[in-house]
């Protein structure tokens, strides 16, 4: 077993008690934030890596996706390859088979795998500007496993919002419809926390940061249910946002 997975898997294996509470948390909301989540030797080496690959590969974002109601992506980001290349503790603990195993408990999944398209496994986001913004949309496979690297205060913007039970029609997403007539949730994840959506049947967003010196980095995972694999997928968000990443597949 590599160091990553032994020190992962026996964290993991702390929730055991827990893990009733959490799945039933997870399924009444769609969403679940843990706190202070992941082992520290593990959680320091991401944490060092996530800032050593913004500041080598970080690249400003400023767009509007179509297929999301033109929806913005204002943010600094470090797409799947640049990830890959340059860090280990991040591809790792991606595909840690404990951490894979965790979370199908948690979600009562038969299997969690990493996503069948490399372009989306993960990413890294920074906020850092007045209006950054990670606006409405659905994710293309079931789960998003969010690292909190820095969190915004509570009266900065930024929080995350979603409405549950939405479904992403790419031609039509109805945005505005399924705001006027659904309940938005609005949580603050806290820095070290990790939470996990169910990310393409929650329509979801990060809320403009609205103050001057407001911070927030993230590390997403993206997931994929067994039944995802069967299904069409198509990846024009991605294809926009990242397409170097894209190039070569
Ligand atoms: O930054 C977040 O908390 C959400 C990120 C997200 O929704 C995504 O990368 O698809
Ligand atoms: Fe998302």
């Amino acid at each position: 077993m590599s160091a990553v997975e032994t020190e992962f898997s026996s964290y993991l294996d702390g929730f055991g008690m827990e893990m009733a509470d959490l799945q039933k948390r997870f399924r009444t909301d769609g969403y679940i934030e843990i706190p202070e989540f992941g082992p520290a030797g593990l959680k320091a080496d991401i944490i060092s890596e996530v800032y050593a690959l913004l500041e080598e590969h970080g690249q400003r974002r400023q767009l509007k996706i179509a297929s999301t109601g033109n929806s913005p992506r204002y943010y600094e980001a470090v797409g799947r390859n640049a990830i890959v290349a340059n860090s280990e503790a991040i591809p790792a603990s991606y595909r840690s088979p404990a951490l894979l195993r965790f979370l199908a408990e948690l979600t009562q999944e038969e299997g969690i795998v990493p996503v069948p398209w490399e372009p989306e496994e993960i990413v890294i986001t920074r906020m850092t500007q007045t209006g950054d913004s990670h606006g409405w949309h659905w994710d293309d496979y079931s789960y998003s496993l969010i690292w909190i690297v820095e969190a915004p205060g509570e009266d900065e913007g930024g929080a995350l919002e979603y409405v549950r039970d939405t479904e992403w029609d790419k031609q039509n997403p109805r945005i505005e419809e399924y705001l006027r007539e659904g309940t938005v949730e609005r949580r603050q994840p806290a820095k070290g926390s990790v939470y996990l959506l169910k990310a393409d049947t929650a329509m979801h967003r990060v809320a403009p940061l609205t103050k001057e010196g407001a911070r927030r980095v993230i590390l997403c995972y993206s997931y994929a249910t067994l039944a995802d694999l069967d299904r069409d997928v198509t990846h024009e968000t991605m294809e926009e946002l990242y397409p170097e990443d894209h190039a070569s597949v």
